[in-house]
């Protein structure tokens, strides 16, 4: 029995660029050398982001390549200091227990180097906190069920271009994971199939800011060419 499917539509790729093998090389190159700056932050400076360029770098993320295109992810944009101050006293009560009870001596050995602990004060000082929510399906109008495909993976991407958006513009981040992370459905009121997937800190770095002496691996031991002959 054939099933009637929608026709897809097509359009002309018209905003596809390319660039000669030299200016790509140079590009690569000065793309690389860039992103290479961008630290995690944990020292965060008050000072405030204009509106724009959050809004700017979220419309960045959302072009992210996703399953189905179905765009799964939600992003919840915190500046009010007393929903930030509710979500540090919750999110420093999981991560109290994470530190003093729950993680195993071999993951608190491979944090040892960054130095972190159950302490956030950055969840109150940074001016944004960017809750990203993964919709594991959606609810249409009618109440009935559209499962979501790849949503971990495509909030995923979408969070890594978020950060490179953030950091392009001039802002620093930190990926923050408190876990278990349920309670920010509850703080900022979101429905059951939203799974929160990360809580971004952005803003501005302190001026006194340090980040942990850190190295990142090198091509040789992130990446494999097979080349034939
Ligand atoms: N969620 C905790 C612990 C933590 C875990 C990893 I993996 C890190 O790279 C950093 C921290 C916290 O946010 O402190």
């Amino acid at each position: 029995m054939s099933r009637q499917l929608p026709k897809p539509q097509f359009v002309p790729l018209s905003s596809y660029r390319e660039y000669p093998p030299e200016e790509m090389v140079r590009r690569a190159a000065e793309f690389y050398t860039d992103l290479r700056r961008r630290r995690t932050v944990r020292h965060f400076s008050s000072r405030p982001v204009p509106r724009e360029v959050i809004e700017y770098c979220l419309l960045a993320a959302g072009t992210a390549p996703n399953g189905a295109n179905r765009q799964p992810w939600t992003f919840v944009v915190v500046s009010d200091p007393a929903i930030k101050r509710e979500i540090r006293i919750a999110a420093e009560a999981e991560e109290r227990e994470f530190y003093e009870r729950r993680a195993p001596q071999e993951w608190l050995e491979a944090l040892a180097p960054l130095g972190t602990d159950a302490n956030k004060p950055f969840l109150e000082i940074a001016p944004y906190l960017i809750a990203i929510f993964a919709r594991s399906y959606d609810v249409l109008p009618d109440g009935r069920k559209l499962k979501n495909y790849y949503a971990q993976e495509s909030v995923g991407i979408a969070t890594g271009m978020l950060i490179t958006a953030l950091h392009h513009a001039g802002l620093v981040s930190l990926t923050h994971t408190p876990s278990p992370m349920r309670f920010l459905n509850r703080i900022l009121g979101r429905p059951e199939n939203e799974r929160p997937f990360l809580l971004l800190v952005v803003g501005y770095p302190a001026d006194d800011a340090e980040v942990p002496v850190i190295t990142k691996k090198g091509l040789d031991e992130i990446a494999v060419f097979l080349e034939g002959d």
